[in-house]
């Protein structure tokens, strides 16, 4: 298009310094040409300059075109702004492109593109926390809250509010790691919790039936540790109380937990068993993983798990946190979520929960 274009320098000065008869034409050629063959960073400035910069060969023609006629300059003019935008936006173009193939590298620095990616390391859910998020969906579903409460506890809700008095035997059903700390009266102990039923004291203080409320949380116990017993681990408490609560119910309820988390083929046995806390009061086992019931290292050759205790909720508890036990009963439970775990996923010793083994850990 702008061949019909005069050559500048025979139409005057209209290059200020008149580097030569280029037309305009000419000039896009020329920087056209020039700019395909920089094939660096400093190459490209270096055609920035010599083409568009202060003193370049385009803005120069552009300074010049102050002593054309009119008619000329507006012919003239036009086509050199034009180039001018042409030649910005390819350089913009070659820069990008530049850019692009400066990532992808070339050489020794290349990157091809067609490697697999490096896997990035993932961590898994530990498989008691894996247990304690299954029971306690379980429990929501079937109208539970979730409540947390202090590890460090004191000792009238570990033990005295559970009917546990302190010359009371049933301490020793509960070895404990005691707390060098006491009330400013010194009348008052602090220990680690050695099971979560002091919640059921702290809920029922804070709440009027209908409760329903699994807590999960870790327990202590100063105790020599074998396959099933570790001197730390987790309990998830359950309370229930209201009017008209009954045995029926625990039992119903803890029925429901065992399908949703066992399946229909396992075994639940529940034997009278003695809690302060609860009368009745039961223990609730499952049938070993391991010998399907025929009695194994595991299930110390009883062929059973225990895993939880439970009961219905003793009426002086309630009267303790003042509530009339003619009016309400309740049902109470606490299970051990290591002991579930191993159960549902054949683990033959609870100690490898807490060692910290990676190879145990990364099969969650
Ligand atoms: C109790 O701790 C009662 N507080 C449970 C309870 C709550 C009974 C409410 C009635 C009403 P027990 O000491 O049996 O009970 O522990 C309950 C469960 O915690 C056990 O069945 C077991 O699954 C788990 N457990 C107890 N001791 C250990 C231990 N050392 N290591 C791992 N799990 C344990």
């Amino acid at each position: 298009m702008f061949k019909h274009l005069f050559t500048i320098a025979q139409k005057g000065n209209l290059m200020a310094e008149s580097p030569g008869p280029d037309t305009v034409q000419e000039l896009e050629t020329k920087a056209v040409k020039g700019l395909e063959s920089a094939g660096t960073e400093e190459e490209l400035e270096e055609w920035r300059i010599s083409y568009l910069g202060r003193r370049g060969e385009l803005t120069r023609l552009l300074r010049g075109l102050g002593s054309l006629e009119v008619e000329e300059r507006r012919v003239v003019g036009a086509a050199a702004n034009r180039l001018k935008s042409t030649l910005e936006e390819r350089l913009s173009e070659r820069e990008q492109a530049l850019k692009q193939s400066k990532v992808a590298g070339s050489g020794a620095e290349a990157i091809d593109v067609t490697l697999p990616g490096r896997p990035i390391p993932q961590g898994g859910l530990h498989p008691t926390t894996r247990v304690i998020r299954e029971i306690c969906d379980v429990f929501t579903s079937m109208g539970f809250d979730i409540v947390e409460g202090p590890e460090v506890e004191w000792d009238h809700y570990n033990f005295e509010m559970a009917n546990i008095p302190k010359d009371h035997p049933a301490r020793d059903m509960w070895n404990t790691l005691w707390v060098d700390y006491t009330d400013e009266n010194g009348e008052q102990p602090m220990l680690l919790r050695t099971h979560t039923t002091p919640m059921q004291a702290r809920i029922m203080e804070s709440r009027k039936p209908p409760i329903r409320v699994v807590v999960p949380g870790k327990c202590y116990r100063y105790e020599a540790t074998d396959a099933t017993h570790e001197w730390h681990f987790y309990q998830i408490e359950g309370l229930a109380v209201d009017r008209g609560i009954t045995f029926a119910n625990l039992k119903g309820t803890l029925y429901e937990l065992a399908r949703a988390i066992f399946g229909q083929d396992r075994k639940v046995r529940f034997r009278c068993d003695y809690f302060p806390f609860v009368e009745p009061g039961v223990d609730m086992s499952i049938d070993c993983f391991n010998c399907e019931g025929k009695g194994c290292r595991i299930c110390s050759e009883t062929g059973w798990i225990e895993i939880m205790g439970a009961g219905m909720v003793h009426p002086k508890m309630l009267e303790r946190v003042g509530y009339d036990p003619h009016i309400y009963t309740g049902f109470a439970f606490g299970m051990g979520p290591e002991r579930i775990a191993m159960l549902k996923y054949g683990i033959e010793d609870i100690r490898l929960f807490y060692s910290n083994d990676i190879r145990f850990l990364k099969q969650f």
